[in-house]
């Protein structure tokens, strides 16, 4: 069952992993390595023992098939999954000159006080984002991130090599090939990521992935170098399956599996008991994904041609996000 392998895997790295400080502060329970397996054809796997919005991993993906790097789209689709990342930008930035927001997520957690502030600041940050243009264009994207590798990567030529779209062409044409590969790292871009004037705003966490297709399937691989068991993790299943079904789907194939292969794999040490308590409960049934059938190409999909049928999930449990 897939649900039952991702919960192997929370357990395995509460029982296994060590402690291990981090780049956010937090500190992690961590292993290194780790391989999850998930057959498509038996439900879509978007988890019941959480509930998982899947408007949220929708609009993520059909960002990043749009080849976008500005949040701006994904606040019209009321999905904030990204606003710390841009926040830091604009708090970071010469033109902002509000409350000291300095290391705003670590000091949200313990001051009460300090995170009122925080939310007011956050709050107008995203209005100004909706309403104006120049600023949007200017603190709103998050640099050379997923969207721009996957669709618009700078060659040393100047020309812009579209990965997602070849990919697809060589699946379609060339289906035996062991190069189906996307590419999200680019270690120029790499380089001070996240630093101040970097040029991506988080080094890429889903570096590569990797189409196979055998017996009519197409399959996925996926490798991750860095996962957040509890937030992350929950998130990035269901986001490389609903790609895989998109791909599948306009290639004529039936969907195969989905290998998710992690590097550093954690749990943070203030996610412990809401994984304990995501442990406790039973499984249930999973959703089936449902495509409207008159659109074929993956390009031309958009949020209301993706419905999720059959979820009835347990309640959601919330986790701070190490920013
Ligand atoms: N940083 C860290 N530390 N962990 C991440 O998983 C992560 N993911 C990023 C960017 N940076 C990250 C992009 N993906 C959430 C889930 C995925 C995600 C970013 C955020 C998240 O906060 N999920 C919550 C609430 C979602 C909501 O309702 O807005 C959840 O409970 O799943
Ligand atoms: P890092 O760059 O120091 O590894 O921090 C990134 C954190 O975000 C790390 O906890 C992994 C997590 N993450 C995911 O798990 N999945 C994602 O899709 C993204 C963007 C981040």
């Amino acid at each position: 069952k897939s649900e039952q392998t991702y919960l192997d895997f929370l357990q395995y790295v509460l029982e296994n992993g060590v402690k291990k400080e981090d780049r956010t502060g937090t500190g992690t329970l961590s292993v290194f390595g780790y391989q999850m397996r998930f057959d498509l054809s038996q439900g879509f796997p978007l988890f019941t023992t959480k509930r998982t919005p899947f408007r949220l991993i929708a609009s993520e993906l059909l960002w990043f098939i749009k080849g976008d790097t500005n949040i701006r789209y994904l606040l019209q689709h009321n999905n904030h999954i990204w606003d710390e990342w841009a926040f830091k930008k604009w708090i970071e930035s010469d033109e902002y000159n509000g409350p000291d927001m300095t290391d705003f997520g670590n000091r949200c957690l313990v001051d009460e006080e300090f995170n009122e502030v925080y939310k007011i600041e956050m709050e107008a940050f995203c209005e100004r984002i909706l309403t104006d243009d120049r600023f949007a264009e200017k603190f709103g994207d998050l640099g050379n991130v997923y969207g721009k590798q996957w669709r618009n990567w700078t060659a040393s030529t100047g020309e812009s090599i579209d990965q997602l779209k070849d990919v697809i062409n060589q699946i379609k044409t060339n289906p035996d090939s062991r190069r189906l590969i996307v590419n999200a790292w680019n270690p120029e871009d790499v380089v001070n990521a996240g630093a101040k004037g970097s040029k991506a705003a988080l080094p890429p966490c889903h570096v590569m992935f990797q189409f196979y297709v055998a017996n009519g399937k197409l399959s996925c691989h996926l490798t991750q170098r860095s996962a957040d068991s509890f937030l992350g993790a929950n998130f990035n299943i269901p986001s490389y399956a609903l790609l895989t079904y998109l791909i599948a789907r306009e290639c004529d194939l039936e969907v195969g599996e989905f290998v998710y292969s992690l590097g550093d794999a954690h749990i943070y040490s203030n996610h412990i008991e809401q994984v304990k308590e995501q442990l406790s409960r039973d499984i249930r049934e999973l959703p089936t994904l449902k495509i409207n059938p008159s659109k074929h190409s993956v390009f031309d999909i958009e949020m209301e041609d993706l419905t999720i049928e059959g979820y009835n999930p347990h309640p959601s449990i919330k986790a701070p996000i190490a920013v």
